[in-house]
């Protein structure tokens, strides 16, 4: 009695899971032939913005990339409180001390401050020239010339990451009809967090002019340079500088 009725719903069971069965392929097929489609569209956004990537002339070189990249950062996290504090360059903001950075202690919480790029010290290492042209803006009256600043030597304290010594020969190239060149022997440190070469004249030294050139994070071959009365410190003439 109960068999043939068993039977039916065993068939009918059967069937709604071949039903069920066959839903599921389709929903399958849908979602690949879906996700062709996808590909298809990316694949021609993608070409179309090759083609206008072929049109950009010239197209920029990586330095010039870095070059603006690092100055977009600098501007975007100059902000911190005290000039003893320099930014951690994360996604958030954060500032620490500049003697923080590169003395094995990771005080951003980002870690920047102990990172290669931030504690490599490539700007300042022997032998490396930096060329610019000064514009004078006031102490004395000169027409534009070149400066050349060259790495001497350096030393970094192994206690002591924030700050590395640097010797460099300053060359100030004052009158350049009448061949009168100004060189001396420069004596300061290089600081990682602030980006900055600073060189007073050696003891002994009667040049007038210290030099102070700041990096920006990223790019170690270009720095914005001031020309300051040994002194004061009072700005007399700039510089942007390019390593050779
Ligand atoms: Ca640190």
């Amino acid at each position: 009695m109960w068999t043939p009725v068993l039977l039916i719903l065993g068939v009918a069971y059967m069937a709604n899971g071949f039903d069920r069965e066959g839903a599921k392929e389709k929903v399958f097929e849908y979602r690949i032939s879906n996700q062709h489609l996808h590909i298809e569209r990316l694949e021609e956004e993608l070409t179309k913005l090759e083609a206008e990537f072929d049109k950009l002339e010239p197209i920029p070189d990586k330095h010039s990339i870095d070059e603006l990249k690092a100055r977009v950062q600098n501007l975007e996290h100059n902000d911190c409180n005290t000039k003893r504090q320099v930014p951690c360059h994360g996604d958030r903001y954060h500032c620490v001390n500049d003697l923080q950075v590169c003395d094995g202690v990771k005080d951003c919480p980002n870690g920047g401050d102990e990172d290669e790029a931030t504690c490599n010290g490539h700007p300042v290492t022997p032998g490396r020239s930096y060329v610019g042209r000064a514009t004078w803006e006031s102490c004395v009256q000169h027409d534009p010339h070149n400066v050349i600043v060259t790495i001497a030597a350096n030393k970094k304290a192994d206690f002591f990451g924030a700050r590395t010594w640097v010797r460099a020969v300053v060359t100030l190239e004052v009158d350049e009809h009448s061949h009168l060149v100004k060189t001396y022997i420069g004596r300061g440190y290089w600081s990682p967090g602030k980006r900055l070469i600073a060189l007073a004249p050696d003891e002994g030294v009667k040049a007038a002019y210290a030099v102070a050139c700041k990096f920006n994070l990223g790019d170690d071959d270009h720095a914005d340079c001031k020309i300051v009365e040994r002194a004061s410190l009072h700005v007399c003439a700039r510089f942007r500088a390019a390593s050779v």
